[in-house]
């Protein structure tokens, strides 16, 4: 059985300490991606759609802190256009993800709320599975769901999500 030399196991070490340096160099590029566009559009449930290639309209109406339909369900390999008719006064957002992308998207807007006016700020922000939708707006989104599987659409906004601002999207 092979024994790894010191050297290598020091070589080892010192590639743990560089990926670490990597983690940090990406955090600092992600805090200030905001005037940029470093968000990756291609996911495990799809990606961005193109209009020609529309199957489907789905309406989704947003009032006060809901959803209606409160869940929606989609095939794999169909191209959906998301209307989203935020029916209320307040600002909502509309991002289409699992909970990991869900929670990051939420992360960067609650960065953006702290630094000044988030409709602004979102403005600025391609992401494109998300759409920011101010209050008495009418905003689309084209999406391609690329396999079966259970996502969530949510919004993002500070404080909405976690008062219940989520549905399923079942991908079958
Ligand atoms: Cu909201």
């Amino acid at each position: 059985m092979p024994i790894l030399p010191l050297s290598a196991k020091g070589d080892v070490a010192a590639a743990v300490v560089a990926f670490s340096a990597l983690v940090a160099a990406c955090g600092l590029t992600a805090a200030s991606a905001h005037e940029g566009n470093n968000h990756p559009s291609t996911y495990w449930f799809g990606s961005p759609g193109k209009a020609a290639a529309v199957d489907r309209t789905i309406r989704v109406t947003v009032k006060d802190l809901s959803f209606i339909p409160g869940s929606l369900e989609v095939k794999a390999g169909e191209t959906v256009r998301f209307v989203v008719v935020n029916a209320s006064e307040v600002d909502h957002d509309f991002t289409i993800g699992d909970s990991k992308a869900q929670s990051e998207h939420r992360a960067e807007m609650t960065e953006m709320a702290s630094m000044g006016d988030i409709a602004t700020m979102h403005a600025n922000h391609v992401d494109p599975n998300a759409v920011f939708v101010k209050g008495g707006e009418t905003k689309e989104i084209v999406w391609r769901f690329a396999k079966a599987g259970k996502i969530e659409f949510g919004c993002n906004v500070p404080g909405h999500y976690e008062s219940g601002m989520k549905g399923v999207i079942a991908i079958r």
